[in-house]
């Protein structure tokens, strides 16, 4: 696959000769960046920070334990927005490489935490984090590990991957009908969706409860984008449209017209880990260029 690794203090960049290329930061694990001849598929903030100093607005960053505002009264309560390891350091613990591609494992455990975080979710913990670059696919998969041996733990974890789009007026969203939703614009009230394809008319935040695997984002009526999930329950469909400009790290200003975000993940309820066990869900996204 003539595949190669470039590495240096904060990130490491995965490329084919087939003209795929994609880069993550060390900070978050987060994916900042897939190309497949020159061409960006992810949507980055150009004001995002990439120093470390808050999560990245772009790319996919990761999340867990928990998906969205903690709310009080849960194991999760004192954690930040989406948990902690999008703004965790994570270590590249090696690489694979075979005819189709090449994937690095990163990983982040209870140990590589701070101890106020720790204390704000006292369980051991261990995440591998796959990414894996073939011709016009990129794989995310995620290994929880729950080591104690008497303490099982909940998690949510998802993928928060922003696609990069020609036009959000001429996006088509397909897989999702027929399911029920929370519509976190509406305060999570729940609704049926019917519509064979989605269009993106303005904020959309919706959590697509126990989705079929494959989800299609069309642009102008053809795919673009195929993002099939494993073992995950749950889609999410954002695009904050002109509310992104409450957010300080959102550049360009129309940059809503570019990107819509399908998310995978198992969100809608906590997912328990028994003590000792392991478990394992990700995400193909494919591109059709
Ligand atoms: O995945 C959608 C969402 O939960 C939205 O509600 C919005 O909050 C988005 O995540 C971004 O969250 P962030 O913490 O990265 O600003």
């Amino acid at each position: 696959s003539g595949a190669s690794i470039e590495q240096d203090s904060d990130r490491v960049t995965l490329s084919l000769s087939s003209g795929a290329k994609a880069t993550i930061l060390l900070y978050g694990a987060t994916v900042i960046s897939w190309t497949i001849n020159d061409r960006e598929l992810l949507w980055l903030s150009e004001a995002s920070a990439l120093d470390g100093s808050k999560a990245v607005r772009g790319g996919i960053p990761l999340v867990f334990p928990v998906f969205g505002p903690p709310r009080a009264g849960t194991a999760v309560e004192a954690l930040p927005q989406h948990g902690f390891a999008r703004i965790n350091k994570w270590n590249l613990l090696g690489r694979i490489e075979d005819e189709a591609g090449i994937s690095v494992d990163l990983g982040l455990s209870s140990d590589s935490l701070d101890e106020d975080t720790k204390s704000k979710w006292p369980h051991s913990f261990g995440l591998i984090y796959s990414v894996k670059l073939t011709a016009d696919t990129l794989e995310t998969k995620m290994v929880v590990q729950n080591p104690d041996p008497s303490n099982s733990f909940d998690f949510n974890v998802l993928f928060h991957t922003y696609l990069r789009i020609p036009d959000v007026d001429k996006i088509g969203v397909q897989g999702l009908d027929s399911l029920t939703y929370r519509d976190k614009t509406l305060g999570g009230s729940e609704h049926p969706e019917s519509a064979e394809t989605i269009k993106i008319t303005g904020e959309t935040d919706r959590v697509y409860m126990n989705a079929p695997d494959k989800v299609t984002v069309l642009s102008d009526g053809a795919p673009l984008f195929t993002v099939t999930k494993l073992g995950l329950k749950d889609v999410v469909l954002w695009n904050p449209h002109t509310s992104s400009s409450k957010m300080g790290d959102w550049a360009p200003a129309e940059g809503y017209k570019n990107m819509v975000c399908v998310e995978a993940g198992s969100v809608a309820s906590f997912q328990n880990l028994e003590a000792g066990a392991a478990w394992e869900g990700g995400v193909v996204h494919k591109a059709h260029l």
